[in-house]
C-alpha cells in the first residue's frame, strides 16, 4: 500500500496535502475529537463559538491563552518536516491545513493555506485591527497578561484570529483551497476526522475532479470512504517512510 502511495506521489503533476489536528498529535498538541481530545474535556459550544465569546469572553480567553502557551512550546514533528521536504523536492505544491498551530510554517512549508486561522494572531472583535503576536514580539507579554485584551485602535475586545463554529472561513483561503483541490491529481490527507465543513469538502472535490486520495490516520475517518489508499498509522512514522520511498523514485 505504502509503495503504491509513493508511486502515485512521485508520478503526480500536482499533489497537495490536507491536514488536521492528528498531524500535530506527536508534537504534543491535543486533538479535538477522540481519546484525549479537547472536546472531551470542554464543550465546543461553550468555547469555540462567537456566542460563547459574547457571553463569557474571560472563559474563552482563558482557554485560548492556555492553548497558546501549550502550542507555543510545541515543535514540528517528522510529519511536518516530511511535508516541507516534499515541497522542496517539487513533489508537493501546497499544504492546506485546518490547524491553527503554525507548525507547518515552522517546519518550512512555504505554500501554506490556513483555513481556520492562526492561534498566534489576534484581531479586534469590532474594527479591522489585526496583530501577529510572533511578528510584533508581544507574544510573551500577551501570555503573561491576565486581563482581557483590548484593541489599541478602538478599545473593543480583541479575539483570537481563529474560525469558530458558525463563522465563515477566510474567503481568500477558501477560494485558494477549493481551486487547488480542483487542480490536484493527488491529495494526501493526514490526521483529520473529516467531519468539519466546509474544510472536509477538500478531499471530496479532489476525488470528484478525477484525482486520487491517500489518507494517513491512526483510525478510519469521515474521509476514508473516498480514500483510494488508506495508510493506518501515526503521521510521523508513516510520512518518514513515505518520503524516503518518494525520494528514491524521483531521483
Ligand atoms: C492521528 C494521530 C496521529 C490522532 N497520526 N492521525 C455541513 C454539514 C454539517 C454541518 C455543517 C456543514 N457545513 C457547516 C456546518 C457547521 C459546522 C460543522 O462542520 N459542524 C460539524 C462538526 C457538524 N461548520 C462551521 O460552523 C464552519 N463554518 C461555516 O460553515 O460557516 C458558514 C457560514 C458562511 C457564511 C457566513 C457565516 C457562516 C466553521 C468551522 C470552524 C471549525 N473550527 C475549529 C476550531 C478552530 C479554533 C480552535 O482550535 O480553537 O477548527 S473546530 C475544530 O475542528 C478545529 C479543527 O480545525 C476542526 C477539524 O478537526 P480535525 O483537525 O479533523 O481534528 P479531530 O480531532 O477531529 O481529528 C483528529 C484526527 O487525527 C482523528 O481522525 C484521529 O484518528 C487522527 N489522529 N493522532 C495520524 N498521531
Ligand atoms: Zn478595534
Amino acid at each position: 500500500m505504502i509503495e503504491e502511495a509513493a508511486r502515485l506521489m512521485a508520478r503526480s503533476r500536482f499533489a497537495i496535502a490536507f491536514t488536521g489536528a492528528g498531524i500535530s498529535a506527536e508534537s504534543g498538541v491535543p486533538t479535538f475529537r477522540g481519546p484525549g481530545g479537547l472536546w472531551r474535556q470542554y464543550r465546543a459550544e461553550e468555547l469555540a463559538t462567537p456566542e460563547a465569546f459574547r457571553r463569557n469572553p474571560r472563559l474563552v480567553w482563558e482557554f485560548y491563552r492556555w492553548r497558546m502557551n501549550l502550542i507555543g512550546k510545541a515543535k514540528p514533528n517528522r510529519a511536518h518536516y516530511a511535508l516541507a521536504e516534499l515541497e522542496k523536492m517539487g513533489v508537493l505544491k501546497a499544504v492546506i491545513t485546518q490547524n491553527i498551530d503554525d507548525l507547518h510554517r515552522e517546519a518550512g512549508t512555504e505554500n501554506l493555506i490556513e483555513l481556520h486561522g492562526n492561534i498566534f494572531r489576534v484581531r479586534c472583535s469590532v474594527c479591522g485591527y489585526r496583530e501577529d503576536l510572533k511578528k510584533s514580539g508581544r507574544l510573551g507579554e500577551f501570555l503573561a497578561g491576565k486581563s482581557l485584551p483590548h484593541c489599541p485602535d478602538c478599545g473593543s475586545l480583541l479575539r483570537p484570529d481563529v474560525v469558530w463554529f458558525g463563522e465563515a472561513l477566510p474567503e481568500d483561503a477558501m477560494n485558494m483551497a477549493f481551486g487547488l483541490a480542483e487542480r490536484a491529481d493527488v491529495c494526501l490527507v493526514i490526521g483529520t476526522s473529516g467531519v468539519v465543513y466546509p474544510a472536509a469538502y477538500i478531499p471530496r472535490i479532489v476525488k470528484e475532479s478525477g484525482g486520487r486520495v491517500i489518507e494517513i490516520n491512526t483510525e478510519e475517518s469521515g474521509i476514508t470512504p473516498v480514500a483510494d489508499i488508506f495508510l493506518r498509522g501515526k503521521a510521523g512514522e508513516v510520512m518518514e517512510e513515505l518520503v524516503k520511498m518518494i525520494g528514491r523514485l524521483v531521483k
